[in-house]
């Protein structure tokens, strides 16, 4: 499996919950290395650009309400086959599909308040923890 690197985010629902230590917990054991981590409160501009691909759709403009509500965390995790395991890891979109022990289905309140964000790709993987952390962040 080939080493890479997948962007996290502790959203806005994680973070007034005071959920982060488990989260990050979680995360750790199941075998992901911490390149980057940070707690910033986005702008609208920033929640919007992060989500561009999603412009249009009837949920956009809720997300990007919710994703500046709160201070979150991005964090940048490297793994072999980090995309697809983080995917595992944290359960379908929405909490009532995630599976048993996912950290959706654990936390999540809905389908919009999901807890956290992982990218879906490889490549998305990169072009996200770029987003987010400058290289001389990332240790
Ligand atoms: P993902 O986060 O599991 O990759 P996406 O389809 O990429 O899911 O959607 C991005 C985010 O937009 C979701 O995590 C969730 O917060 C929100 N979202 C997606 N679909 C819906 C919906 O039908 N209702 C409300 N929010 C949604
Ligand atoms: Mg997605």
């Amino acid at each position: 499996m080939p080493t890479e690197r997948t962007l996290a985010i502790l959203k806005p629902d994680c973070v007034r919950k005071g959920l982060q230590g488990e989260v990050i917990a979680r995360i750790q054991k199941a075998g992901f290395k911490v390149l980057g981590m940070k707690q910033i409160r986005l702008s609208k501009e920033t929640a919007g650009a992060f989500y561009a691909v999603h412009k249009g759709r009837p949920f956009y403009d809720g997300l990007v309400e919710f994703m500046t509500s709160g201070p979150c965390m991005p964090i940048a995790l490297e793994k072999a086959n980090a995309v697809a395991d983080f995917r595992t890891l944290i359960g379908a979109t929405d909490p009532k599909d995630a599976a048993p022990g996912t950290i959706r289905k654990l936390y999540a309140d809905n389908k919009g308040e999901n807890i956290v964000h992982g990218s879906d790709s490889p490549e998305n993987g990169r072009i996200e923890v770029g987003f987010f952390f400058s290289d001389s962040e990332l240790t």
